[in-house]
């Protein structure tokens, strides 16, 4: 069992291809409560950093250049064991093996473009959701 709270994005190719409501009806189905969110865009430094685990993945170019094209919604999401249920709700990394029903199976379109984020661990939640949101911002 993790903690109570996951940090989410709907990432850019979600945004534009018209699932931003798609992806909510799922996530608030799925028992999650947003407790905070805004419709926003990376720039390519905040892209940089939050992605900086993977700075050294022949992949951090063209996953920078992504993640920064296009608006995104970010928020955080309430639930027990919320990272590991948000983990099992989006499916596998890559679309083409995540399981039928999840959200990356319905909506992403490739490995590098794939609909939506999700923390993957309670330490990460906390340190993604503090850097997309002040207190002032999470009900
Ligand atoms: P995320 O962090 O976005 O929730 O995705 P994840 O945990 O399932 O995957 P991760 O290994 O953390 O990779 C972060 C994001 O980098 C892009 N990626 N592209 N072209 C590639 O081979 C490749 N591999 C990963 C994806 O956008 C992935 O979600
Ligand atoms: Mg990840």
């Amino acid at each position: 069992m993790t903690g109570n709270r996951t940090f989410t994005m709907i990432k850019p190719d979600a945004v534009e291809n018209g699932h931003i409501g798609a992806i909510l009806e799922k996530i608030t189905a799925a028992g999650f409560k947003i407790v905070a969110m805004k419709y926003t865009q990376l720039s390519r430094r905040d892209a940089q950093e939050f992605y900086a685990i993977h700075k050294e993945r022949p992949f951090f170019g063209e996953l920078v250049e992504f993640m920064t094209r296009g608006p995104i919604v970010a928020a955080i999401l309430e639930k027990d064991n919320a990272v590991d249920d948000f983990r099992a709700l989006i499916g596998a990394t890559n679309p083409a093996e995540a399981a039928e029903g999840t959200i990356r199976k319905l909506y992403a379109t490739s490995i590098g473009e794939n609909a939506v984020h999700g923390s993957d661990s309670d330490e990460n939640a906390a340190i993604e959701g503090g850097f997309h949101f002040s207190g002032r911002e999470v009900f």
